[in-house]
């Protein structure tokens, strides 16, 4: 159905951005308040269509965006200028390198002062007005600075854009601009489409490497996941017959029960069957532009040969050398489920959950921890994972079906999980969010577990206390150095100092109490919040030793 603009008629800037975004399927605006700010959160606050969510900070707001834009294709951040904005840019570019959709509305100065070169509040005191805008959009892919004539056609330009690029945009508007009428214009919605020519020359090229292939495999990547084309992958894949492989950043990206499933690729740490499949194949079809870093391929271990892959991008598609541009993901994915390969489909052995051990007067270890989130999850969980060791432990754990995940495995942003759970469960209150992060990382961004509890968003939170950042401590010759301490907080007594009216809370230190508390988490309708206490007795460095696994 074509996309319905804003009316023009009596409408101002701030009302038309906020309506305009409404159109593009995004019902919450994450954000802090400011004055350059207030006509943009006055239009969110007076919309019928668009609810405010205040963050306690605007880092939270843009981790929070983040998480939401994953689930429902795009999200909004409001930030007031300088000040708010600047905070934003940790999580705004974290978005860049995800690929995930954030629109981020800053409030600027007013024209008038602009013009008039004032000494403004949140400025270097300079009269200079463009400083910012240079730093925040270099953390979107396209941006604009709004003025009432322009408004209608910069709107569909930069949605335009960032929908061809799924990554954030900058939307700076000066503040009484804002509060101006918008001007109207005759534009249409620009829907990122394939060139026809160009998608049936890529399929003729794709279609005969495959023909040619005595082995394929696919690999889908975690693009799939952020347009949300994880269907269309599953039916390409399985039109293809061959196995699929996925690294850390697609984890259950399609159900590690699919028998074409064969495992996660880690380089030289996969299991001897995995990496014989992809790094043996003679064609790797790329869906979606796979990211080969240091963690995905444990610090570039294994050999993958990419003369053999054929990369399928977001809206271009590479073979070698060769590049076909203006070719959409999702219609190269429509294109490939129609093919009918004579082979019989590949069936790799089942993927099964690791049984539940451990007696319950054990201490927790970690061993034992990773197969009880594997038996805690079910259909329907969304589980957000933070950076550090307990991603590097769940992450090979094999999950059931129906389960997703998010993580922000390339940014790495510590931190980025609990605001991001917040924004994962606004975005779809019909799915469990399960929050799994480390003490240390939780330290950065926990008070807006605070707004979990005032926006009713019901999320289940392991925070696993360990004295520290283990991590970084495996990493490291000499495990003791201070600078992986923390303050010795109380975690457990968090939602109730954030206001979290009737959560579910607890501490535990053995199995048992562990078993427990979950049953009691995911009986309740409120959050959750279980502090796992771990210690180990002195610690063992180097980077060979994996303490988040014993
Ligand atoms: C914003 C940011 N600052 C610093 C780091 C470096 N860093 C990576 S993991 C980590 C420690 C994580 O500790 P914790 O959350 O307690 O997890 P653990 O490994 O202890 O389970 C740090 C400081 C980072 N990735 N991001
Ligand atoms: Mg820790």
């Amino acid at each position: 159905m074509a996309k319905q603009l804003p009316k023009t008629k009596a409408v101002n800037v701030a009302d038309y951005i906020v309506e305009r975004l409404a159109a593009e399927g995004i019902d919450h605006c994450f954000g802090v308040a400011g004055d350059y700010a207030f006509p943009i959160c006055d239009a969110v606050d007076s919309s019928a269509k668009v609810k405010w969510i205040g963050c306690a900070n605007e880092l939270n707001a843009s981790y929070a965006a983040d998480g939401y834009a994953r689930i429902r294709g795009a999200a909004m951040l409001a930030t007031t200028y300088g000040v708010g904005e600047l905070s934003a840019i940790n999580g705004v570019m974290g978005a860049k390198a995800e690929r995930s959709l954030v629109f981020h509305v800053a409030g600027m100065p007013s024209y008038q002062h602009q013009r008039l070169h004032k000494i403004a509040h949140h400025t270097l005191g300079d009269g200079v007005f463009g400083n910012f805008v240079e730093l925040s959009a270099g953390a979107a892919c396209c941006h604009a600075v709004i003025n009432p004539e322009n408004c209608v056609v910069e709107m569909e330009r930069i949605i335009a854009e960032a929908r061809r690029n799924h990554q954030p945009a900058y939307i700076a508007v000066p503040s009484d601009y804002a509060l101006s009428p918008v001007v109207s214009a005759d534009v249409k919605p620009i829907v990122p489409r394939s060139n026809e020519a160009a998608l049936q020359k890529a399929m003729a090229i794709i279609a005969k490497r495959i023909n040619k292939a005595k082995s394929i495999v696919a690999f889908p990547a975690f693009t799939i996941s952020r347009l949300g084309l994880q269907k269309q992958a599953q039916k390409a894949i399985e039109a293809l017959r061959c196995p699929f492989v996925t690294t850390l950043m697609e984890k259950c990206v399609i159900d590690e029960g699919h028998p074409q499933f064969a495992g996660v690729y880690a380089g030289a740490v996969s299991e001897p069957k995995t990496r014989q499949i992809i790094e043996g194949a003679d064609l790797v079809l790329d869906l979606g532009g796979v990211n080969l870093n240091d963690i995905t391929t444990a610090a570039y271990s294994g050999q993958l040969d990419l003369s053999r892959f054929v990369t399928i991008g977001l809206d271009d598609v590479r073979i070698g050398d060769q590049v076909i541009a203006n070719v959409r993901l999702e219609d190269i994915l429509s294109e490939l489920a129609k093919l009918k390969p004579s082979s019989t489909p590949y069936k790799g052995k089942p993927h099964g959950l690791a049984p539940v051990n451990g007696r319950p007067s054990d201490k927790i270890t970690m061993a034992a921890l990773y197969p009880r989130y594997a038996a805690f999850l079910r259909a329907g969980d969304t589980v957000v994972l933070e950076t550090g060791s307990s991603s590097l432990g769940v992450t090979p754990t094999i999950l059931p079906d129906g389960v997703r995940v998010e993580a922000q495995v390339l940014w790495g942003s510590i931190g980025w999980a609990t605001p991001a759970a917040f924004g994962v469960a606004l975005a779809d209150p019909s799915r469990r969010t399960i929050l799994i992060t480390g003490e240390g990382s939780h330290q950065l961004t926990a008070n807006d577990v605070g707004a979990m509890g005032r926006f009713g968003a019901n999320v289940i939170v392991f925070v696993l206390n360990n004295s520290g950042y283990l991590i970084e401590r495996a990493l490291e010759e000499n495990p003791n150095w201070t600078y992986n301490d923390l303050a010795p907080w109380n975690y457990a007594e968090l939602p109730k100092a954030l206001g979290c009216a009737n959560w579910y809370t607890a501490r535990v230190t053995t199995l048992g109490e562990l078993d427990e508390a979950m049953k009691a988490a995911r009986a309740g309708k409120t959050g959750a919040y279980i502090e796992i206490h771990w210690r180990q007795n002195g610690y063992a460095a180097g980077s060979r030793l994996r303490p988040w696994s014993t």
